[in-house]
């Protein structure tokens, strides 16, 4: 059995938190070794990216480049150790926000992200899509919602739908507007799936 490398993207609200923490939690019931992590992943550049707010969209970027190449090493560790690592966003995300949605070069981002990690790529993305009204209402009823436009998280959407159209091997599309039992088995059925099988190399370690 070889150690998956997996990741949940979508707009905000959308459940990748629950499920993420969901499946770390199923994987530990079936005795599978694995590392639930999150991006930004780095506690400092955490708090640089999501409390002050002010950065330029460039700025914005190499930070969360800075960050993820940080953490690819620690994630390349957990899976040289034969741990199943399920990370809440990744690459995608700064593909998605930084490119498709803040209007960066979506092409030289794509070819940035290759950089900050060295090539490594998840072997399976779940992207929970929901109608961005539901995902910003989710979060409403948590008291978080940011300033940023309704456009912009459509922005946000779309660009994760075209990618998943780009790669549909890589990605599986869930409807996040399911109930998460619903969410749950879906997605419990497909990773039990990729635990039975053999993956390239590069994209498990
Ligand atoms: N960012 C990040 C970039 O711009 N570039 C990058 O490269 C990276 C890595 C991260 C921010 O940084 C940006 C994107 C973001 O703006 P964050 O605080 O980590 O900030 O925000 P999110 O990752 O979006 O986390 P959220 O908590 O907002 O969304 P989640 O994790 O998708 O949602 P979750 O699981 O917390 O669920 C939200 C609520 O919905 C309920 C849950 O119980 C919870 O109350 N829920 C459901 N309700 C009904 N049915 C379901 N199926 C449900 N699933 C969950």
């Amino acid at each position: 059995m070889s150690a998956l490398f997996i990741t949940f993207e979508g707009i905000e609200g959308a459940g990748k938190t629950t499920l993420a923490r969901w499946l770390s939690e199923r994987l530990r019931q079936e005795g599978i070794p694995s590392w639930l992590t999150y991006e930004p992943w780095e506690p400092r550049l955490r708090e640089v990216l999501l409390e002050q707010g002010d950065l330029q969209r460039e700025e914005e970027l190499l930070l969360f480049l800075a960050d993820r190449a940080i953490h690819t090493r620690h994630i390349r560790h957990a899976l040289a150790e034969g741990k199943t690592v399920v990370c809440d966003r990744y690459a995608d995300s700064t593909l998605v926000y930084q490119g498709y949605a803040r209007g960066l070069d979506i092409e030289w981002v794509r070819q940035l992200n290759h950089f900050a990690t060295g090539g490594l790529q998840p072997i399976r993305t779940y992207l929970l899509d929901l109608p961005v009204e539901i995902g910003l209402q989710r979060q409403r009823e948590r008291n978080r919602i940011g300033a940023e436009v309704i456009a912009f998280h459509e922005r946000v959407r779309e660009g994760f739908l075209t990618e998943a159209g780009r790669e549909p091997q890589r990605y599986l599309v869930l409807d996040a507007t399911q109930p998460l039992e619903e969410l749950q088995r879906a997605l419990w059925e497909d990773v039990r799936w990729l635990l039975g099988h053999s993956h390239p190399p590069q994209a498990a370690i």
